[in-house]
């Protein structure tokens, strides 16, 4: 058993998930010897321009609390490249949480090529929604409206810091925190609920 925090294995994963391209793109469908697994990715901290470091608080916070009420469910927090500032800071911040490192793990990757070309199976994927729940923009939302090989996409509209963008919340931390907060419990009480 890896010992919580296990940074070389959360890599591994990365590793294998980006080199194992060949995995099984005939063999789309989950099946039942896959946990029920939740790929997210970093909800508000790109087009939203949301602070990294507290969004990355926020989700060491809301996958501590929730991946123990999971059972044998996982969460992945994906995002493009392993230069990734919200990946090494959720990795850091891991350090100081007792979090299995089975329950959760971070991938580098396409959210919409998961399995076809990342070799992770995932049955759920959350996306990073614009606030008509809308295809189009860009990030996650634009190429999500492509994906294929999950059964749910979960829409979360995260706080928006951005003030070319609706409701931007002029660098109100308070709230933005609250907000994200309740949009990362929304999220895994959705996947909670598929899961069941
Ligand atoms: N696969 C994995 N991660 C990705 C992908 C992908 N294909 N594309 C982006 N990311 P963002 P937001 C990462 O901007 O800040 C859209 O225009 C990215 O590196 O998609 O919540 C919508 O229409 C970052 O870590 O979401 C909304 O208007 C994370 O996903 C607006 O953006 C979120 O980046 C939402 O902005």
């Amino acid at each position: 058993v890896p010992s919580p925090h296990d940074n070389s294995k959360l890599r591994s994963k990365e590793t294998k998930g980006q080199a194992d391209k060949s995995a099984g793109s005939c063999h789309n469908q989950i099946s039942l010897d896959d946990p029920p697994t939740l790929a997210f990715p970093s909800i508000s901290t790109a087009d939203f321009q949301f602070s990294n470091d507290k969004a990355a608080d926020i989700i060491v916070e809301k996958v501590a609390e929730y991946s123990n009420k999971l059972g044998n469910a996982r969460l992945v927090l994906v995002d493009l490249t392993h230069k990734s500032k919200i990946l090494s800071l959720v990795k850091s911040k891991l350090a100081e949480k007792n979090i299995d490192t089975q329950k959760f793990f971070t991938h580098v990757g396409d959210i919409t090529r998961l399995h076809s070309t990342g070799g992770l199976r995932c049955n759920v994927i959350a996306n990073a929604a614009n606030w008509r729940l809308k295809p189009g923009g860009g990030g996650v939302n634009a190429s999500i409206f492509d994906a294929a090989g999950v059964t749910h996409v979960i829409h979360v509209l995260g706080p928006n810091m951005n003030p070319q963008r609706p409701n931007c919340l002029n660098n109100d931390y308070e709230k933005g925190c609250k907000v994200l907060q309740d949009a990362y419990a929304s999220l895994f009480e959705g996947f909670a609920s598929i899961v069941r």
